[in-house]
């Protein structure tokens, strides 16, 4: 099959899969925000415990808008931060492998990440590809523990190679995601057992066609890096976001993802009040995580690719695809998340 073929497969299938849940769903009458966390103390997490503690609420907005809760609802994860650091994305406008726009995007990371306090190296490489040699870097910041262990946290922040493509949600939601993060653990380096990486990763998106040689292009870049230094054996865990700020938000369980982290990814957003978004629906995705899975790497991505929205790679990925609500819960679990997984080093 050629690539292109393979490409309509994939695109067939995705979006077979996604109207029988669409119909699964409108049988069952589902839908619906999440129910929110109302105690960020009770979230575990880092950030939660420098949060001011709230008394058991109702939050202070409706269920019904895509406006953030207050951090102090969501573990410190300040929502509507991360919607700001999309919208910045969004404003330099495409941005995909080797453009000028990525440049503005990969000043805009690294001066918030540097505003944070966080220390990140820049990985340049160049790749072939398709449409011939691409520069490419990866930044990664790089919050140390008290002892060896790594846990490493995944986004891209590259955009599709299409005409008018600014990628608010696939790309900007989860680079959001990932600078709120940033902002958030940097400060607390050298408290806990595993070091947290966040690395933002360039060239996710084919050139062309999607491929094992025309995609996550910085994603194979890293894992590879990290064998050859020998800091691949010291991750724990590996977590990637993905298009995780729309506003119907549904996360299904990736498949091709290790299971236990998947277990412990879910049990926390379940704890945390958030099961109507992160379901318990199975869906195969290649994704970022796929290289550092071929390495026998415990990995985990977290994609709405559920809804398989009609905009998904159009000009229409624009910002107001983007729930600032969602990024806050979304950040919040990951949060969650890491702290279960510092608290497993203990
Ligand atoms: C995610 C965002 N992906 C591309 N942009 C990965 C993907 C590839 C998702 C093929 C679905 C099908
Ligand atoms: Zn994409």
């Amino acid at each position: 099959m050629s690539g292109g073929e393979r490409e309509k497969v994939r695109w067939m299938l995705a979006f077979a899969a996604a109207l029988a849940v669409a119909i699964a769903l409108t049988a069952c009458g589902g839908s619906g925000a999440a129910t929110p966390a109302t105690n960020a103390a009770a979230s575990g997490s880092p950030a939660a415990a420098s949060a001011p503690a709230t008394a058991a609420s109702t939050p202070s907005v409706s269920a019904n808008t895509d406006e953030a809760l207050p951090a102090s609802q969501t573990g410190g994860f300040d929502g509507a931060r991360a919607f700001q650091d999309v919208a910045k994305l969004v404003s330099f406008g495409p941005h995909p492998s080797g453009s000028d726009g990525i440049h503005q995007a990969q000043q805009y990371i690294e001066g918030e990440l540097k505003s944070y306090g966080c220390v990140f190296d820049e990985d340049n490489f160049h790749t072939p590809t398709p449409i011939g040699d691409m520069a490419m870097k990866n930044i990664v910041a790089k919050a140390p523990g008290t002892g060896s262990g790594i846990i490493l946290l995944l986004t891209h922040y590259d955009t599709k190679r299409l005409a008018n493509f600014v990628g608010a949600e696939d790309g900007g939601s989860s680079t959001g995601l990932m600078l709120e993060t940033a902002r958030l653990l940097c400060p607390l380096q050298g408290q806990d057992p595993n070091a947290v990486w966040i690395a933002f990763l360039d060239g996710e998106e084919a050139m062309v066609y999607w491929t094992d040689t025309d995609s996550v292009y910085g994603s194979r870049e890293l894992a590879a890096r990290m064998a050859l230094s020998g800091d691949l054996k010291r991750v724990k865990a590996v977590i990637l976001a993905d298009m995780i700020g729309q506003k119907e938000l549904k996360i299904p369980k990736e498949t091709n993802s290790t299971k236990w982290l998947t277990e412990l990814v879910w049990s926390t957003a379940a704890r945390l009040g958030y099961g109507n978004i992160f379901v318990s629906r199975d869906m195969a995705i290649e994704d970022d995580h796929q290289p550092f899975l071929k390495r026998g790497v415990a990995s985990v991505d977290l994609i709405d690719f559920d809804g398989f929205q009609a905009y998904w790679h159009t000009p229409q990925d624009t910002l107001d695809k983007v729930s600032a609500r969602n990024l806050g819960i979304v950040g919040h679990v990951v949060l969650a998340s890491v702290a279960e997984l510092q608290k497993k080093s203990h």
